[in-house]
């Protein structure tokens, strides 16, 4: 059993990884996000699926440097073996160009986009060098590729999520930890929800006459990624819905 340590679980992509890991039964879950009813939902639901699941949730604002330490400090023994970090935690707040921008919403970004990965990485990569099988699995997007119109901090931030997955595969490699980078193109999860501030309106509009990516397309693919043998590790990948060629040209009907 590998015990994999996933952030924002609590709903889209980070919920999906939850599912898909769970239903192959060679993983134990760590389940972290802000919202603690979510949690205790899926939680309840992968129960329900998988009786025999080992899953233990726990409440965390990755943005809170002190609570991020204390909360993998106090983690139960049976819970410190480590061995695989989703770095998946992670939102876009507005889309406007920068001299219409909101400066808490750049905060909210880079504080956990950045601060809130670095944060998590630092504190789980003492035990992850104790795992002989230890990968961490960074979310990144097209975004951290490109930029598009009205995208620059939210790009910004995963332009530096590209840079550190690149970093930590430099640093990690005395140790033998895997680094994987996955860069989804569209996926309808509540990310536009969130950047669009709750307006759901505007959040179906930009999933508008295309088939975009599920969390499921991008928890399958992290599946395969966890799964390739010990001497083979996928660096980057690029994920798209086949309507989406890059940030901005997309084929819509
Ligand atoms: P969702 O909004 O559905 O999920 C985001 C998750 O991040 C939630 O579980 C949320 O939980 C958690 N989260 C947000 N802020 C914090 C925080 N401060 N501390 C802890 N957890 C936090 O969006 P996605 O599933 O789509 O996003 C997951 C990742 O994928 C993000 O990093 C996003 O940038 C990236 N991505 C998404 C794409 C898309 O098109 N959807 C494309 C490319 C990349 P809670 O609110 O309970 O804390
Ligand atoms: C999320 C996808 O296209 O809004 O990272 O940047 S996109």
């Amino acid at each position: 059993m590998r015990t994999v340590l996933i952030t924002g679980a609590s709903s889209g992509i980070g919920a999906a990884c939850a599912k898909v890991l769970a239903s192959e039964g060679i993983y134990r879950l760590l389940l972290c996000a802000r919202r603690e009813e979510r949690l205790e939902e899926l939680k309840n639901e992968l129960l329900n699926d998988y009786p025999n699941l080992e899953v233990y949730t726990f409440v965390l604002d990755v943005r809170n440097r002190e609570d991020v330490f204390a909360a993998i400090e106090k983690l139960p023994t049976a819970w410190r073996n480590i061995d695989i970090l989703i770095n998946n935690a992670g939102l876009s707040q507005g889309l406007d160009p920068i001299q219409d921008g909101s400066l808490d919403d750049w905060d909210r970004m880079i504080d956990t986009n950045v601060k809130g990965l670095l944060y998590v990485t630092k504190a789980v990569a003492p035990l992850l060098k104790q795992s002989v099988n230890a990968h961490i699995v960074n979310l990144g997007s097209i975004a951290g590729k490109e930029v598009y119109p009205n995208g620059n901090v939210y790009c910004a931030t995963k332009h530096a999520v590209d840079a550190l997955n690149k970093a930590m595969r430099i640093d990690m490699l005395p140790f033998g930890i895997k680094v994987t980078a996955i860069n989804p193109g569209m996926v309808e999860t509540e990310f536009s929800e969130v950047r669009f501030k709750g307006d759901k309106e505007r959040a179906k509009t930009v999933y508008d006459g295309l088939t975009p990516l599920s969390g499921k397309d991008i928890a399958e693919t992290i599946s395969f990624v966890l799964s390739r043998p010990a001497h083979v590790n996928i660096n980057d990948l690029l994920i798209m819905p086949t309507a989406q060629a890059n940030g901005t040209v997309v084929n819509r009907k």
